[in-house]
């Protein structure tokens, strides 16, 4: 499997209610490496670029208050197959309908504010990732882990 890069944000809920450090964690767990990681507050016009497919859709104002209500953290994950195992490790977009084990399925009950965002393709992967980051700041590094949480496919 190609090692992929994938967008993450955590969102204002996530930040709110102190769980950053769990969410990160599991992803570390899993053995994805983090290659960039702020915290920033997402304006209107970011949001709209963000949420681009969704800015006519009649949740989207529910959506802007919440994405631009505080702060969030963004980052980039790396691994073999980054962007659906992060995908699978979210759960479905309406926490109630998530699985246990899965981030909004052990941490949410909303469909809207549900705690984390993870690209949902190669392509918007690299779409989001220049959204959010600068080249500067993707940082590339050797992790002797890599050999054994990643080796033999
Ligand atoms: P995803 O985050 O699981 O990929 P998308 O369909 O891309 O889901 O929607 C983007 C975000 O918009 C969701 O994570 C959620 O916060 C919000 N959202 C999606 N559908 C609804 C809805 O029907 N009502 C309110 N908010 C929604």
């Amino acid at each position: 499997m190609s090692l992929q890069q994938t967008l993450i944000l955590l969102k204002p809920d996530a930040v709110q209610r102190r769980l950053c450090g769990k969410i990160l964690g599991r992803l570390e767990d899993r053995g994805l490496k983090i290659v960039a990681l702020k915290m920033l507050k997402v304006t209107k016009e970011l949001a709209a670029q963000h949420y681009a497919e969704h800015v006519k859709k009649p949740f989207y104002p529910q959506l802007e208050e919440f994405i631009t209500s505080g702060p969030v953290v963004s980052l980039i994950v790396e691994g073999p197959g980054a962007v659906q195992v992060v995908r699978d490790m979210m759960g479905k977009t309406n926490c109630r309908e998530s699985a246990p084990g899965t981030i909004r399925g052990d941490y949410g009950l909303s469909r809207q504010v549900n705690l984390i965002h993870g690209s949902d393709s190669p392509e918007s992967a690299q779409k989001e990732i220049a959204i959010y980051f600068r080249p500067e700041e993707i940082l590339s590094y050797d992790s002797t882990l890599a050999e054994w949480v990643c080796a033999g496919d």
